[in-house]
Order: structure tokens, then C-alpha cells, then sequence
């Protein structure tokens, strides 16, 4: 009888904090073993000439949730943790969207049902509070923090979403009491509706005038007003969809002030620019997302935060609609003015090759910083470490085999989303998570598919440990 299910042979190794050659042996969907020439499993894969690396970990994708009248998400579960899977990813995070009046486990469980037996990843969900009643603040996020919903989304944008800053206090308090992590989408509401009203009414409602009206000082008072709340309040906090320079400088003075705040970009803030807006026709729709693409000059800054440490994460915030639909970016009314574009572009499946292409390959990051950058501090900031995030002992086999010398040009052809574009459509990159394993079965094997859908399990988050990711 075999000792192991499978040995992971000849590979190189990288964690957040290592790189070095050793055989990986899993058995029960655990890496029960680490060394030299290991032997005795069921299967053995040569991965040699390959980097092996934890299975990457995506905190910021939306999947299935509303997103307004007429307006369908491109994804279900199943094609999003799809996607998600051929692009190295083991986990993913959504978010449940909090509807009004309705009880959040209600809500959750619907969810959970239609995530259910659909996933080819592992998932754990997100909070977004748009509502945080005196009941839902007192009783509920309490009790579903301790059930495994660890981690709260507010956001200062969006008309019928944004709290104002008494609703944010109170919801940080919350946060403090119980162990949850909250993760604010930091952009200015009032001053983009003045901008959006100004561009209407000169007659100006072409995409391009998204990322117009809501230009870098939305975003950056908007992140210096949410580190100060929560200096206030006494809390850690996660910015997301970091977009340029002057947020990320106040991420920097809130953290020489001794507040515990984590940054997170996305590869659009590195990759593409408002420019990407003003395609021909309504095209610019394809890249409308907030905060929007900036310019070539931010997306150096961008880089700085990756290279230096200004980030702890990188996402996708993967929220796909397809372009040339009426329930997506062309929707009627998406078509009569940029402001009823729907927001979100998809990228769950080219997150880390990106990353891994213009990061690693060309000498910007090593290996650990990769890691860390797509999968461990993902697990430390959102409660799964170190079960997930890591190679090691008692850790889940999760794992991304990557064939660094293969070369693909981005085709949305050949990823697997629910939408019809891909707005790093021809980009070429170099390096490729070709197997994939998760909780010890592969799930990809050398490019094709071979788990299924259902493979993938819920996983509860816990409120510890708050390890410092860097
Ligand atoms: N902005 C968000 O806040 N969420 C999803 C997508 C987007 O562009
Ligand atoms: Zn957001
Ligand atoms: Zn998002």
C-alpha cells in the first residue's frame, strides 16, 4: 500500500519567505511531508523546470452578486471558480451583498445555495454592509463573524451602497470588538456627483468621462478620511483598489502614525489607463471600473507599491459583465450616459500570470514576494492561514505547478469567465500555472481539466491570527 496519494517531485519551492528544492507528498488532501527524494505515493508528478508554489488566493472577486436593474453579472460560481482555477487560483473570496430589510443570513444562505456543489475552487465569503442597522451592527455581524464571515466591505462610493462617516465609525467599532477585518472602497460620493453632474450637462457622457469625474483626489481623501477613522476608532483596515500615488502616500503616513492599514491594487492599475476609455464607439466600456485606470505615470507608482511593500495584496476585483449584451455594458441605459455603465471588469484567471509575467520574469519581485503578494497574505489578512497560503506541514494541498517558460498571449478565447472580452485582450505574457491541485486532487492537470464542479468546499474564516503580512 502506498503511503502517499501523490509526491510533487523535483519542483522548485517558494513560499512568502523561501525558495528551495524539495518533493511535496500529500495524503488526505494535507501535505503530510517535505524533503529529499521522497517515495511511495499512488501518483508522482516531475516538476522539474517548474516553480511550486501555494495555490494562488483571490480576496476580491464578486460572483452572482445584483448589480442593479436589467444588469447581470457575467459569472455564476461555476464559470467564475472556473476561471479562477485555470488561473492558478485554490481560493476565492466573494462578496455577500447586504440588501435592505432582508436578515444578512438570509441573504447568505441564498449565497451558499447557489454557490453549492458549483465550485472548482475553495470559497469563503465577504460581508458588504450597506445597512448597518443598530440590530444588524449589535446581533448579526457579531454572530456571523463567529461563524465564519470574518471580514466586513464598506464603501464610501455609490448612491444606494455608501455609509456615511458616523455609519463607518460604528461599523469599525464593530470590527474592533469582534476580530472582523473591514476592507473600505475609499472614493469621495459628493465630489464625483458634482463631476458627474457638470460632464451631463455639457453633454459629455462618453465612458472616458468616468474616469473624468472621479480623478485621483476623489480617491485620495477618500483614503486619508477612512485611515483616519480608523486611527480613530483604534482599528486595523484594508484599502482596496489602490489606483495611483497620493493613496498610496496615505497609506504610508497612516501607517508612520502606528495605524495598521494593508493596501491592495489590482492588475488594472498596472496595466491599463484612462485612455483604455476612450476606445472608438462605446468600446471604452470594456475598461470602466472604480477607481478607474489612471496613467502611465501612476502605474509606475503602482509598481513602487508592489516592489517597496506599500501593498500587501494583489487581487483581481474580478466583477465581470459582458460587453456586447443588453443586460451587460451595453445595457440602454449604459448606453446613454458612462454613468449607467455598469462597474467591473473581469481578470480573476490572468491575475497572477500578470503579475508573474511583468513582476517576476522581469526582475521587479522575486518569487516570495509573488507569493505573498497573490496567496499567503491573502490567507493571513482574511483568517485562513495557515491552512491555506502557504507550503507547509498540515497545511491544505493546494497547490499552482508553474511552467515559467511558457509563453501565451492573453485571448479572451481561451479563458474560461462567463463574459465576452477580456480587457487584457493581447497582451503577451510569459510563465503559466499549467497543474493545479487543490486539497490533494488535481484539478488541472498540464492545461486540461480533469476535477469538476462541486470539487470545490466552502471554508469558514476565522478573526485570527492578525499576523503582519511583510
Ligand atoms: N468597483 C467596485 O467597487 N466593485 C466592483 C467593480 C468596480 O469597478
Ligand atoms: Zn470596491
Ligand atoms: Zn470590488
Amino acid at each position: 500500500m502506498s503511503m502517499y496519494d501523490l509526491i510533487i517531485k523535483n519542483g522548485t519551492v517558494a513560499t512568502a519567505s523561501d525558495v528551495f528544492e524539495c518533493d511535496i507528498a500529500v495524503r488526505d488532501g494535507k501535505i503530510v511531508q517535505m524533503g529529499q527524494n521522497l517515495v511511495g505515493a499512488v501518483r508522482e508528478i516531475d516538476a522539474a523546470g517548474k516553480y511550486v508554489l501555494p495555490g494562488g488566493i483571490d480576496s476580491h472577486v464578486h460572483i452572482s452578486q445584483p448589480s442593479g436593474e436589467g444588469i447581470v453579472m457575467a459569472d455564476d460560481f461555476e464559470s467564475g471558480s472556473l476561471s479562477a482555477l485555470f488561473g492558478g487560483n485554490t481560493t476565492v473570496m466573494p462578496f455577500c451583498l447586504q440588501e435592505r430589510g432582508v436578515p444578512l443570513r438570509e441573504t447568505l444562505k441564498d449565497y451558499h445555495a447557489r454557490a453549492e456543489g458549483q465550485c472548482y475552487v475553495d470559497v469563503s465569503f465577504h460581508l458588504i454592509i450597506c445597512d448597518p442597522t443598530d440590530a444588524v451592527l449589535g446581533q448579526d455581524i457579531p454572530a456571523l463573524v463567529a461563524d465564519g464571515y470574518s471580514s466586513l466591505k464598506v464603501f464610501m462610493t455609490y448612491e444606494d451602497l455608501r455609509l456615511d462617516d458616523a455609519a463607518i465609525l460604528k461599523t469599525l467599532d464593530v470590527a474592533r470588538k469582534t476580530g472582523a477585518t473591514v476592507m473600505v472602497h475609499c472614493e469621495n460620493e459628493d465630489a464625483i456627483r458634482f463631476l458627474v453632474e457638470k460632464h451631463e450637462l455639457a453633454g459629455d457622457v462618453k465612458p472616458l468621462a468616468h474616469a473624468q469625474t472621479r480623478p485621483v483626489a476623489v480617491e485620495r481623501e477618500a483614503t486619508h478620511r477612512a485611515i483616519s477613522l480608523a486611527e480613530i476608532v483604534g482599528v486595523p483596515i484594508v484599502i482596496v483598489h489602490i489606483s495611483n500615488g497620493q493613496a498610496m502616500d496615505e497609506v504610508l503616513r497612516g501607517r508612520a502614525r502606528g495605524v495598521r492599514v494593508l493596501g491592495e491594487t489590482c492588475p488594472q492599475y498596472l496595466m491599463l489607463t484612462a485612455d483604455d476609455l476612450d476606445g472608438m464607439d462605446w468600446e471604452g466600456a470594456k475598461f470602466v471600473c472604480s477607481p478607474p485606470p489612471r496613467t502611465k505615470a501612476e502605474q509606475q507608482e503602482c509598481w513602487r507599491g508592489i516592489e517597496t511593500g506599500v501593498f500587501d495584496l494583489f487581487s483581481s476585483d474580478h466583477c465581470p459583465f459582458r460587453y456586447d449584451d443588453p443586460q451587460g455594458k451595453l445595457s440602454p441605459k449604459g448606453r446613454s450616459s458612462f454613468r449607467h455603465i455598469p462597474n467591473g471588469i473581469p481578470g480573476v484567471e490572468v491575475r497572477q500570470p500578470i503579475l508573474f509575467s511583468e513582476g517576476v520574469m522581469k526582475g521587479r519581485i522575486d518569487l516570495p514576494r509573488f507569493v505573498a503578494l497573490t496567496s499567503t497574505n491573502h490567507a493571513k489578512t482574511y483568517g485562513l492561514y495557515p491552512r491555506k497560503g502557504t507550503l507547509s506541514i498540515g497545511a491544505d494541498a493546494d497547490i499552482a505547478i508553474w511552467d515559467p517558460t511558457e509563453k501565451r498571449t492573453i485571448r479572451h478565447a481561451d479563458l474560461h469567465d462567463g463574459s465576452d472580452y477580456s480587457p487584457y485582450e493581447g497582451i503577451a505574457v510569459t510563465g503559466w500555472p499549467t497543474t493545479v491541485i487543490l486539497g490533494g486532487k488535481v484539478m488541472v492537470d498540464n492545461g486540461k481539466l480533469t476535477g469538476k464542479k462541486g470539487d470545490g468546499q466552502y471554508r469558514p474564516a476565522s478573526t485570527h491570527p492578525k499576523t503582519n503580512c511583510k
